[in-house]
């Protein structure tokens, strides 16, 4: 692929990633007795951008490289590093093959799938028995197909009869989801990714395409309209280095910053009258940033008055298409959800949404944590639906062929409140599916500490020496991506197709055979006697959609889904014509899912920081991505030499060099980072790009999250990752 002029212009000196076309590795390398004799697709197993990737497969059926497909309205014959080399990690000897138990002795000992199952199923009967419905929960993940999810929802709740089980999405889009929920009435990203090509602004924050989204980044960077970019972030990422206008704002001076610029539309009258009117709450809001004039936010967020005046006047000018992009630097905060909802009142009050090129639009993370917002059966019922509305539960009671009284008219606690049960002695045992939470869960130690208190961990993984596994009672070895069939929806609400094209390795199974097998033990195996494969189980959750916002009841299949080059939901038999169309946004007609059919604006005043720095502790500790060939915790990426190579050897922290000058600390040099709850040793890496007084860490080395702060967003429950109080020195 060329790169196209727009991109050259923009792309700053220091990206570091880059993305790989066919021209870098593929096809080219493979030697000639390898030249393919078939090939498969299926949607990359990391990111949620939902690249399509072909596989190639050799004579006996077995898969000898990847490549992006070139006709996927996704990725169009892009993929970054990770979905290139998504065999490596499948291919590791570190593979889980066999069931592990830990024996009186503390070790973990080599068992069968028997004996694994039924310590299973005894462990958790006894706990039940003893100690009721609340007493044990799972963890899950956003990277599992929605048939995989949706049977492990509803097999712990209405097969085993258990109420608590939430996933790590918790960590990632919760607060995305209740904003949109609450704004909206239903969790509705409205976009379509075209709309990145078809905007005249895109605002982007929190959110760091280059490293994190790299082919988003591409479809950006396709815009054929010199869009103006604007990057709002506290660090110059590799993003905010490419755009046309980078705030560094100071971190969580989001809210603030969002409502002085409402206050500069409203007090100019720049507001569209129309979209207003499609609103509830207009005089509310418009009454309560009256006080939020640019002067007053200059302090609490970086900014001077001047420049908030001037992006005021970019994102409302009447005639042009403005797109609002948010990804973790929103979401993961002490107030994301109305920080969130800060922008979409800011599309609201422009009439930038449902248009073309425009949109309040959240960025998911995980391969399938759209799918896990409407399936994994946590915080609301399969299908969109609500625990709490009987007719809800009636409707996928009766769908789903489960009893009635099988369904919890609650919902689940929240990740945090699971785990400060177990802190309590309430939760007494944990079952982890496809999550790495000692590594990846805000202030690990906490949870280190919280294993003693269990009598039963199970980790369910395709690694067996993850940080979460070594610690488990019981490892149950999982098939992965690659090995298994089913969906994912990605970030613009497409569902695409995962297909099978190689055996697990030894006896792992997959997640989806290791629920049946516990259905059966468990002895509900007949109440998921129709969920037989995953595209049974498919069409189940797809009846359960009919006239909910993401009704899917117009897919037939898999095969259709593939046709149709993905299917964006909602797609309702009644009323979409078929094929749908390939690129749809939400709420063109200006109809929202609340009754009576407004969006509502929602605010807050802004909160403080739930820990600043102070004498003690001077620095502020911002972490994320480092590099786009490591995902997350590592436990797939650090298997690929080739990923390996395209990243930094170890953790290292990124310090201002006017702060390392102040306290003698040189390129290289080891420094020792300390929190009010632990700490780490990691390199010193000296760049302009963090402000004085801030330091970043990449997220993917298992010490950093000793040092966050357990702090939580009061309506979405998400974790607060992306501030705390640090010192640092030199060791
Ligand atoms: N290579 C790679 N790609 C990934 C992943 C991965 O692990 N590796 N993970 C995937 C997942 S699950 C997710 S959720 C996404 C995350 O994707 P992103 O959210 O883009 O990534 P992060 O680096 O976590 O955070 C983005 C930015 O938020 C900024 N930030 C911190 N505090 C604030 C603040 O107060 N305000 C603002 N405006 N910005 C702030 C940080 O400086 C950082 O640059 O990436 C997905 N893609
Ligand atoms: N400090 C800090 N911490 C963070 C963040 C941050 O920005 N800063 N970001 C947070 C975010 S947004 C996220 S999403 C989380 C991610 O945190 P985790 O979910 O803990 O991270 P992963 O490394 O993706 O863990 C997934 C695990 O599932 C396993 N696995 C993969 N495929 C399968 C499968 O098909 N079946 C089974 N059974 N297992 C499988 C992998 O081997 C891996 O061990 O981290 C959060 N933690
Ligand atoms: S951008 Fe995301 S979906 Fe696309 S290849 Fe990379 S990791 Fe996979
Ligand atoms: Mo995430």
């Amino acid at each position: 692929m060329m790169t196209p002029d727009f991109l050259r212009q923009r792309r700053g000196p220091l990206t570091r990633d880059l993305v790989q076309t066919p021209g870098h590795f593929g096809l080219g390398q493979v030697p000639a007795r390898l030249k393919p004799a078939s090939t498969t697709t299926s949607i990359c197993g990391y990111c949620a951008t939902g690249c399509q990737l072909k596989v190639h497969l050799d004579e006996d059926g077995r898969a000898i490289n990847l490549s992006p497909a070139t006709h996927y309205p996704v990725n169009l014959g892009m993929a970054c590093p990770k979905g290139w080399q998504s065999l490596d990690p499948l291919d590791s000897p570190d593979r889980g093959t066999v069931p592990l138990l830990r024996d009186p002795s503390g070790t973990l000992q080599p068992v069968d799938w028997a004996t694994a199952i039924g310590t299973f199923v005894d462990r958790f009967r006894d706990i039940h028995r003893r100690h009721g419905r609340d007493a044990a929960a799972f963890l899950s993940t956003g990277q599992i197909p929605l048939e995989e999810m949706a049977f492990l929802g509803c097999l712990w709740k209405s097969g085993m009869g258990f109420l608590h089980g939430d996933a790590n999405t918790r960590q990632c889009m919760a607060t995305a989801a209740t904003a949109y929920k609450q704004s909206f009435g239903f969790d509705a990203p409205p976009y379509t990714y075209a709309d990145f090509e078809e905007s005249d602004v895109i605002v982007l924050v929190g959110s760091n395409l280059c490293i994190a989204h790299p082919i988003l980044w591409q479809r950006v960077a396709r815009n054929p309209r010199d869009p103006r970019i604007i990057v709002i972030d506290p660090r110059a990422t590799e993003t905010a280095q490419s755009a046309t206008l980078h705030l560094p704002l100071k971190p969580k001076g989001d809210l603030p910053l969002y409502y002085a610029l409402a206050h500069c539309i409203l007090r100019d009258g720049r507001i569209d009258p129309a979209s207003v009117a499609r609103c509830d709450g207009f005089d509310d809001f418009a009454e309560f940033v009256r006080g939020f004039t640019p002067e007053s936010v200059e302090t609490s967020t970086g900014i001077p008055a001047a420049t908030i005046e001037n992006l005021a006047r970019v994102v409302s000018e009447p005639g042009k298409r403005v797109s609002w992009w948010w990804t973790m630097g929103v979401n993961q905060s002490h107030e994301g959800v109305r920080t969130a909802q800060a922008i979409i009142n800011l599309c609201l009050l422009t009439g930038n949404i449902g248009k073309p090129g425009t949109g309040p639009n959240s960025i998911t993370g995980q391969c399938n944590a759209m799918g896990s917002r409407l399936f994994s059966n946590t915080t609301s019922l399969v299908g969109g639906h609500d625990f709490a509305d009987p007719s809800h539960r009636r409707k996928v009671a009766e769908t789903l062929d489960l009893p009635l009284q099988s369904i919890p008219s609650e919902p689940s606690l929240a990740y945090d409140q699971i785990l400060e049960a177990a802190g309590r002695g309430e939760i007494k045992a944990l079952w982890i599916v496809a999550t790495n939470p000692f590594h990846s869960w805000i202030d690990s130690s906490r949870l280190a500490e919280l294993r003693e208190n269990l009598d039963f961990l199970v980790v369910q993984d395709m690694y067996p020496d993850t940080e979460s596994a070594r610690v488990a009672d019981l490892f149950l070895p999982a098939a992965g991506w690659g090995e298994k069939a089913g969906t994912f929806i990605n970030s613009e609400r497409r569902i695409g197709t995962l297909k099978p094209f190689r055996q697990a390795p030894g006896l792992a199974l997959t997640d989806f055979r290791i629920f049946r097998l516990i259905a059966r033990a468990w002895g509900c195996g007949d109440r998921f006697e129709r969920w037989t494969d995953p595209e049974a189980v498919f069409r189940l959750l797809r009846d359960t959609t009919l006239d909910r916002p993401c009704d899917i009841t117009g897919i037939d299949g898999y095969d259709h889904i593939d046709r149709c080059g993905g299917i964006q939901w909602p797609h309702p038999a009644a009323t979409d014509p078929d094929p749908p169309a390939n690129e749809r946004r939400l709420f063109a007609d200006g109809v929202y899912c609340h009754p009576g059919g407004k969006a509502k604006l929602l605010f807050s005043e802004p909160a403080r920081l739930p820990e600043a720095p102070d004498e003690n502790f001077p620095f502020l500790l911002l972490t994320g991505r480092g590099s786009s060939s490591q995902w997350h915790t590592q436990s797939r990426t650090a298997r690929s030499a080739i990923l390996r190579k395209l990243c930094p050897a170890g953790a290292f922290v990124e310090i201002h060099p006017d702060d390392a000058a102040r306290l003698g600390i040189s390129e290289g040099s080891d420094v020792t980072l300390r929190s009010r709850r632990g700490e780490m040793t990691v390199a010193a890496y000296l760049a302009p790009t963090v402000q004085p007084g801030q330091l970043f860490l990449p997220m993917h080395y298992p010490e950093v999250n000793r040092l966050t702060h357990p702090s939580f967003d009061p309506h979405s429950r998400q974790p607060n990752y992306k501030a705390c109080a640090v010192s640092i020195r030199l060791v």
